[in-house]
């Protein structure tokens, strides 16, 4: 894995340059060829297909279309409080808001599909990820950085995702507390990480808002996640680029520039390294084969999780699991046999 070290006074930045390609991560972001499909030789499934997502369109009140019309005026005419409002649906656990919720994001793309086009078919807002181990020092770059970039003229939006507030309810990030100048900055949107729900949900709503947040002209994206366990992962899958932050006491031997969040020394430097970094991925073409990819992995762990979410919640496969389970656990029989008889209850009893 090439890899650049950045030592701050105390700490240490690496740039992966080669994320390790994931496999268990959890989101997906609602592309419109993910969600219309073409028409194939099964015809009733490829109509039903079709219908059931202009029935989310067909099937809106007034009030909802109001609503809907409400926010995405708001989210790209670039208000905060719309892009806050989308946000806040997306992450919701209401079934009939997460539809709504869809049928804004679909909108959404579309519009940002349309600026991608203008822009020569190019991105229009490089996403980042950080992560690294608590107090490594992330939200006091975000900070530094942010502040410099809008500086510049950007927009920025940092979203967070915590793991341990989808247990907890808590946040192991400090998240806008330490960002204090970059949360008053008018062209910056801090959003801290969605207070429940698995870590699959909250990483699934963090890839729906960075959507929501490039189409109010964010064009700069920045995802803070503590680099413990499977949420590092999740983020890897949503961003052009990973940045891991670490304590200085590591001792490989890469290519070292000196960083401090406190001086802002070497900052400048920093962001340059990393667009020339995006820039060679973007004349490589291999920036857009990155996000096609990305968005083929968050379709399939999608389906994987509702998959996984109709079995286990299937009537007679609940029945029969604890005694399978006891069963496995005591030596009596297989995982495997056991794994093929649910299977088989769960797929002869609909
Ligand atoms: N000396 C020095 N201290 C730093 C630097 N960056 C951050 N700190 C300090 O390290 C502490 C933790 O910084 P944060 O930016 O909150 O770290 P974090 O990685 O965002 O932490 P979590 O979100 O809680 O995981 C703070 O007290 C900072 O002031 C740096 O470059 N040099
Ligand atoms: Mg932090």
């Amino acid at each position: 894995m090439a890899a650049f070290r950045i030592t701050a006074q105390s700490f240490q930045l690496h740039l992966l340059y080669d994320v390790p390609s994931v496999q268990h991560c959890k989101v997906i972001s609602h592309e419109t060829s993910a969600v219309v499909l073409r028409p194939s030789g099964d015809i009733t499934r490829s109509v039903s297909a079709e219908t059931a997502f202009s029935h989310h369109i067909s099937d809106l009140t007034d009030r909802e279309k109001r609503l809907l019309a409400k926010l995405y005026d708001g989210l790209i005419g670039g208000q905060r409080a719309a892009l806050a409002e989308s946000i806040t649906l997306v992450e919701t656990q209401h079934p009939r808001k997460k539809e709504l919720a869809q049928v804004l994001l679909q909108r959404v793309l579309a519009f940002r599909q349309e600026q991608e086009k203008r822009n020569g078919g190019n991105p229009v807002a490089f996403r980042v990820g950080l992560s690294g181990p608590p107090g490594a020092g992330k939200s006091s770059f975000i900070e530094v950085v942010g502040k410099m970039l809008t500086g510049r003229g950007h927009k920025v939006s940092v979203l967070a995702v915590d793991p341990s507030s989808c247990t907890t309810g808590g946040s192991l990030m400090g998240d806008k507390t330490r960002m204090t100048e970059l949360s008053r900055d008018m062209n910056a949107y801090i959003r801290p990480s969605p207070t429940s729900g698995t870590l699959g949900g909250v990483t699934r709503t963090t890839n729906e808002a960075i959507v929501l947040c490039e189409g109010a002209g964010y064009d700069i994206v920045l995802v803070e996640t503590v680099g413990v366990g499977q949420s590092e992962f999740a983020v890897a899958d949503m961003v052009d680029m990973f940045v891991l932050l670490i304590p200085p006491a590591g001792g490989d031997e890469l290519q070292v520039v000196r960083i401090s969040s406190q001086t802002g020394q070497g900052v400048p430097e920093l962001w340059d390294t990393m667009l020339q970094f995006r820039d060679a991925m973007l004349s490589s073409g291999e920036l857009r084969v990155r996000r096609q990819t990305q968005q083929k992995v968050w379709l399939w762990n999608l389906i994987q999780e509702n998959a996984l979410r109709h079995f286990q919640q299937h009537p007679a496969v609940r029945a029969e699991l604890p005694e399978l389970e006891r069963r496995v656990t005591s030596g009596h029989i297989s995982p495997g046999l056991a794994a093929d008889l649910l299977l088989k209850i769960f797929s002869s009893v609909q």
